[in-house]
C-alpha cells in the first residue's frame, strides 16, 4: 500500500461523512433537544489533542449563539484539577473525543458526574464507546473514524456536531441550514486547492510553518498545527492572529510560511498582521471568504457566502492536503506518524 493512502483517501472522502453526519441529526437528537435547553449557567468542552482543539472552536461558538458562558479545557487539567475549574451550576459537559476512550477524558467526565453532577454530552466517532455510556447524551459523527491516526474527517465532522448542537440549543435554524450547506462546497474547493496545497508542500525553502486565527479560527489554526506536526514532523506553531506580533515575530524567516485562517469581523487587523509579516520576509498563505486586497503571495477562497460562525469546517481540508503532502514529500508515512498512537490508554 503507498505511504500515506489512507489518510489521502481519509482527507478527500470528508465531504461524504459531513453529509452523513449532518443527514444523522434528525434521528439523533430525539431527547437532546430536552438536554440542551436546560437553564446551563455555564458549558465546559474537553478533549485531548485535537478534540481539546475543537474544544476550543465549539466553546467560543456556543458562548456566541447561546449567550451562556463557555470554555475549553484539556480534559487533563479537569480531571487533574477540578477545583480550579470547578463550573457555575447547573452548568453542561461537553466531552470531545474520536474513539471514545482516551483515559484523560473518561476520568475527567467521570470525576464531573461524581463531584460536579451536571448534564453531559458525547461527541464521538464510536457509538459503543466507554465515554458514551458515561455521559447523559450523545452525538455520533457518521462514517468519520479513521483508520489513520491523525484525525482528519473525523475532527470536521465532530465539529459539525458540535456546530449543531449550538444552533439546537440556541434554537437557530438559520444556522442549521447553513450547516447543511457546507458539504456542497467541498469537492469543488479541494479539487481547486489541491495543487497549490502540493506546490507548498515541496517548497523547500520552507521549514517553518505558523498558523494564525482568531476566535473559532484559534482552534483551527491549533489543529492545522497539529496535522503538520503530527504527520510531517516539520516546525510547526499556532497563535492567535494579533498574539504573533508579541513575541513570536522574533523567529519570522524567509523560511517561515504563515498561514492565516482569517475571519471577516477581524478581516483587517488581521490582514495588518500578515502585511507586517511579508514585510519581514516570511511568505504567506491567506485562507479566506475572498481574498481581494489581501497581502498574501498564495490564497485559499472558500466563496462559501456562509456566515463566519458557520463556514468553519472548510479551512482545514487544504491544510490537511499541506500536511499529508509535507510528509510525503519528506518520504515519511503520514499513515504511521512517528511515536504516536491512535487512543492515549493510560495504566490504572
Ligand atoms: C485524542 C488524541 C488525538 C491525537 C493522538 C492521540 O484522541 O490526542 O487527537 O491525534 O493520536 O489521541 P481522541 O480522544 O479524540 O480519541
Amino acid at each position: 500500500m503507498r505511504p500515506g493512502s489512507r489518510t489521502c483517501r481519509e482527507i478527500l472522502d470528508q465531504g461524504e461523512s459531513w453529509s452523513a453526519t449532518l443527514g444523522s441529526l434528525e434521528e439523533q437528537s430525539t431527547g437532546l433537544r430536552q438536554l440542551l435547553h436546560r437553564p446551563h449557567r455555564e458549558a465546559t468542552f474537553i478533549g485531548c489533542g485535537s478534540t481539546y482543539f475543537l474544544s476550543l472552536a465549539a466553546s467560543t461558538i456556543w458562548q456566541a449563539m447561546t449567550g451562556v458562558s463557555a470554555r475549553a479545557l484539556p480534559s487533563s487539567e479537569l480531571w487533574l484539577f477540578p477545583e480550579l475549574y470547578r463550573p457555575a451550576q447547573p452548568s453542561l459537559l461537553v466531552a470531545v473525543s474520536r474513539s471514545g476512550e482516551t483515559t484523560e477524558t473518561l476520568r475527567a467526565l467521570e470525576m464531573y458526574r461524581q463531584q460536579i453532577g451536571g448534564d453531559s454530552l458525547a461527541i464521538t466517532c464510536d457509538p459503543a464507546s466507554e465515554m458514551v455510556g458515561l455521559a447523559s447524551s450523545r452525538l455520533v459523527a457518521r462514517n468519520a473514524a479513521e483508520e489513520s491516526v491523525a484525525q482528519t474527517r473525523s475532527f470536521t465532522s465532530m465539529l459539525l456536531l458540535a456546530q449543531l448542537a449550538c444552533a439546537l440549543a440556541a434554537d437557530r435554524e438559520d444556522y442549521l441550514s447553513q450547516l447543511n450547506a457546507l458539504p456542497a462546497f467541498f469537492p469543488s474547493l479541494v479539487k481547486t486547492y489541491e495543487p497549490l496545497a502540493r506546490r507548498l508542500a515541496r517548497d523547500e525553502r520552507l521549514e517553518h510553518f505558523v498558523f494564525l486565527g482568531s476566535g473559532p479560527r484559534y482552534g483551527l489554526a491549533c489543529e492545522a498545527m497539529l496535522k503538520m506536526k503530527e504527520m510531517s514532523l516539520s516546525p510547526s506553531e499556532a497563535f492567535h492572529f494579533l498574539e504573533f506580533r508579541h513575541g513570536p515575530k522574533s523567529t519570522a524567516s524567509k523560511r517561515t510560511l504563515v498561514i492565516g485562517l482569517l475571519s471577516e469581523s477581524a478581516r483587517d487587523h488581521e490582514a495588518s498582521v500578515l502585511s507586517e509579516m511579508r514585510q519581514l520576509g516570511t511568505k504567506v498563505l491567506a485562507l479566506a471568504e475572498s481574498a481581494e486586497g489581501l497581502p498574501a503571495d498564495e490564497a485559499i477562497e472558500l466563496r462559501s457566502g456562509l456566515d463566519e460562525q458557520a463556514n468553519l469546517a472548510l479551512f482545514l481540508p487544504a491544510l490537511q492536503l499541506l500536511a499529508y503532502h509535507r510528509a510525503v514529500h519528506k518520504g515519511l508515512d503520514p499513515d504511521r506518524p512517528a511515536n504516536l498512537d491512535a487512543v492515549v490508554r493510560l495504566p490504572a
